[in-house]
């Protein structure tokens, strides 16, 4: 009775904890509202084993692509659950054709192709993306993204210098 109880209780705190943070749910209204002719292209590399560049900055409220080549031998990943849950996805795109989702979970990229991410950046923070792949995070496949909020959280100080006065 008492290990019921205490598989409930982790269970729980389990649902809890991925609901802490939701994937963004108006993602087609403001897809719908960005301007794609503005839409800049950023591409990363993936080899053995490393993502180049490793760090980039996204710009919330503007229209990315995220160009995702595999440049290596080996398939490689493309996860980050807290990025993921920052953006509001527009697309999934390769040769093949493409994917609309609310959100994303993981993405593998065959070696030799592209896969690429539409999307607008909303949530600012720091957010590591890693591959899955067993051994690859550990011989140093990951990196980080920031997404900078376009305006200030709070309103910018007034200019402490006084006017000259003539
Ligand atoms: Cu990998």
């Amino acid at each position: 009775m008492m290990k019921r109880a205490y598989i409930l209780i982790i269970a729980s705190l389990l649902i809890a904890g991925c609901a802490g943070v939701e994937y963004v749910k108006d993602a087609p209204e403001r897809v719908k509202a960005a301007d794609w002719a503005k839409m800049q292209i950023i591409s990363i590399s993936m080899t053995e084993h490393k993502f180049t560049p490793s760090e980039l900055v996204f710009k919330a409220d503007m229209p990315y692509k995220l160009v995702l080549k595999n440049e290596g031998r080996d398939m490689h990943y493309f996860v980050s659950e807290g990025f993921f849950r920052a953006i509001a996805l527009r697309k999934v795109q390769s040769i093949s054709g493409e994917v609309k989702a609310p959100y994303l979970t993981a993405v593998e990229v065959y070696p030799g192709h592209i896969i690429e991410l539409y999307f607008i950046p909303v949530r600012g923070g720091n957010y590591e993306f890693i591959c899955t792949i067993a051994g690859h995070l550990e011989n140093g496949m990951k990196g980080n993204i920031r997404i900078e909020n376009s305006k200030p959280a709070s309103p910018s100080p007034a200019p402490s210098y006084s006017t000259p006065s003539y």
